[in-house]
């Protein structure tokens, strides 16, 4: 099942949803026999931004039927907290790493991504314009034309792959995906969280999210990922990263016959942080059965 990626080679076509993942702690957990059995062909890192951030307040989690509503906030050590502390660790990792970046201007999105481009450990950067968590005030990947100038400003500072991961709280999803790809993208990955309420349960019009409102994910979303990665990918040409509520190989083989290259499994490893080693066997299995993966995608 290896896949050729935005010229990298995958092992196999399942890598982790950013943020949804903590291999540093998995490590802890596991020790070295985590990199004997790593489960994904490709390591995505949680968002990272300029300067460090705490997050949103607690609560910061809310259980739906079918999915899950977070509101995290976006916490991290920022870039230099990275690089300094994650990214020795990452570069141990048995498989290419992306560092997915977050900024609210082209300034910073531009510094992050020459300081990620100046770092031979990462492999390709991803450029998150889609979390619903944060009041930037500017919802870059919402609106295709701010989309497009951000892309165009940033894409001649890197040489690396750059991936840009799409909002699917936006009305014309596709038209942002043909703006990063005209701006240079390499590829785009979709589907990031989308915008939901948790209503408090003891009164129920206040939100239960310190963060007021929260961003849906899981099974839940994933009939509408599949529709917004076939749309997606019946109007352009660069590879797509398909994510949503994938949970088992049946679930990764619809999001490839959507037109998928690479699957991501995001909520799934909250529940079994091994589901992804899971889903990459059944999908084996599947391919196996049905012969090639074109053939299964007429087939599944
Ligand atoms: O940290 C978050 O709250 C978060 C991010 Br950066 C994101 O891209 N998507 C999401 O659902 N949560």
């Amino acid at each position: 099942m290896t896949t050729t990626f935005c010229g990298l080679e995958l092992a196999h076509p399942i890598v982790n949803g950013s943020g949804t993942y903590d291999a540093i702690a998995a490590r802890r957990a596991f020790g070295d026999a985590l990199l004997d059995v790593f489960p994904f062909s490709a390591f995505v890192s949680k968002t990272i931004t300029l300067e460090p951030r705490d997050g949103n307040p607690p609560p910061r989690l809310f259980e739906t039927p079918g999915g899950m509503i977070n509101s995290i906030g976006l916490p991290n050590k920022g870039l230099r907290g990275y690089l300094e502390h994650d990214l020795p660790e990452l570069a141990r990792l048995p498989v290419p790493l992306v560092t997915n970046v977050m900024g609210s201007t082209a300034a910073e999105i531009a510094a992050l991504v020459e300081a990620v481009d100046g770092r031979p450990e990462i492999d390709a950067i991803e450029l998150n314009v889609s979390c619903p968590n944060v009041k930037t005030g500017l919802d870059i990947g919402a609106d295709p034309v701010g989309l497009e100038s951000v892309i165009e400003q940033v894409r001649p500072l890197t040489g690396k792959p750059l991936i840009v991961k799409l909002t699917p709280n936006a009305s014309d999803v596709p038209a942002a995906a043909q703006a990063a790809e005209a701006a240079g993208a390499d590829a785009v990955s979709l589907v990031n969280t989308l915008r939901a309420f948790a209503p408090h349960p003891r009164d129920a019009g206040r939100p239960w999210l310190g963060g007021g409102t929260g961003g849906m994910s899981g099974p839940a979303v994933r009939a509408v990922a599949l529709a917004q990665v076939r749309a997606v990918t019946q109007r352009v040409a660069i590879p797509v990263v398909g994510m949503g509520g994938v949970q088992t190989g049946r679930h990764a083989a619809q999001f490839i016959a959507a037109g998928a290259t690479v699957v991501a499994v995001g909520t799934e490893s909250f529940r079994d942080p091994a589901a992804a080693t899971r889903i990459r066997r059944e999908l084996h299995d599947l391919f196996a059965k049905s012969g090639d993966i074109v053939s299964s995608r007429r087939n599944i």
